[in-house]
């Protein structure tokens, strides 16, 4: 079954880039680019992963970013990205990242996309890997900082398929950017929001309502409503559900209490995703072996996953033919 899993080509849509900066590169970056982390080795890096909730692995995760400084760091994040996805067998990719953490530190929105983008460029080239950019909005931050960035996205219009929604879920409600979400609709990009990682479903509805979204990053906390379950059935949102990352920040207890398998049988659009792998042990095909080891996923269970995550990508439906 794992050898199944691995061979198996498989699409990825909830990728934060800057979760996937391994900590040799932070470690290899920190030192190319003079900046101090609080770390004296790689593994007093991996100790420090040992979260408790959403925020405390938030702390780290900006704190880690602070190392990406100049386009070649960009490129190398995404580079060491780009072959885990050869590893994983990842065909497609759609990634997030999040401007705010940089262009607040000072740096260009024109040196994180740039960066980005070549190296996808480059694995089109190389591995054929298809993959298109999410830019996600700080929720923790305010509506004007979010309208700053939009604006400073679109003479890059041409590289950023779509705008998200990410950071501290609880007391950042969707309804927050209604305006933003409004703007980037009219300017034609794709909307998604993480909703229902943490905070109830409430900020399921606002998100599907308020920022009319096309998917929902997690939306694990569904199954509290009856009135969502149905409705996600009946208009088959796509859920883009991240195992290893509920269980590294408590969402779950433990493997055998994520109900990814209820929601599947019950007819969702769900999806398997890897978040911010390089903090949560490990990249996509773990998370489908820890589903199948925990939670007596089956063969056609992941097929359909997998299906799930073609179907709900954002490709034009002629690349999607030849997917599937
Ligand atoms: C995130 Cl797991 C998760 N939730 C919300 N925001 C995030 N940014 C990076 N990973
Ligand atoms: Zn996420």
């Amino acid at each position: 079954m794992i050898e199944f899993i691995k061979q198996l080509p498989k699409a990825e849509l909830h990728l934060h880039i800057e979760g996937s900066l391994e900590p040799e590169l932070m470690f290899k970056l920190s030192r190319r680019n003079n900046i101090e982390i609080p770390y004296k080795t790689i593994d007093d890096i991996k100790k420090a992963y040992n979260f408790t909730s959403l925020q405390s692995f938030l702390d780290i995760y900006y704190a880690g970013a602070k190392v990406l400084i100049h386009k070649q760091d960009f490129y190398d994040l995404t580079w060491d990205y780009v072959l885990k996805c050869v590893e994983n067998n990842i065909v497609h990719t759609e990634i997030f990242f999040d401007p705010q953490t940089h262009t607040h530190r000072g740096i260009e929105f024109k040196t994180i996309i740039e960066g980005i983008q070549e190296a996808l460029n480059d694995a089109k080239e190389k591995f054929g890997i298809t993959s298109a950019i999410i830019m996600c909005f700080l929720r923790h931050l305010d509506q004007e900082d979010a309208l700053k960035t939009l604006n400073q996205a679109l003479e890059y219009k041409k590289y950023i398929l779509g705008v998200g929604l990410d950071s501290s879920e609880l007391g950042n409600p969707p309804s927050k950017f209604e305006e933003v979400f409004k703007k980037a609709k009219e300017k034609g990009f794709k909307l998604v929001a993480h909703a229902g990682e943490e905070a109830d479903v409430s900020y399921i509805f606002e998100a599907l309502d308020i920022l009319s979204i096309q998917r929902i990053d997690h939306g694990v906390q569904s199954y509290k409503s009856d009135e969502l379950m149905q409705r996600l059935k009946k208009e088959q949102i796509p859920l883009t559900v991240c195992p290893n990352s509920n269980i590294e920040l408590k969402v779950f207890e433990n493997y055998s209490q994520h109900n990814i398998k209820k929601l599947l049988d019950y007819d969702l659009n769900v999806t398997v995703n890897s978040d911010d792998p390089s903090y949560f042990k490990g990249y996509l095909n773990q998370n489908f072996i820890n589903l199948y080891e925990n939670l007596d996923i089956s063969e056609e269970d992941i097929i359909k996953l997998i299906k799930n995550s073609f179907n709900s990508s954002f490709i034009s439906e002629s690349l999607k033919k030849q997917y599937i």
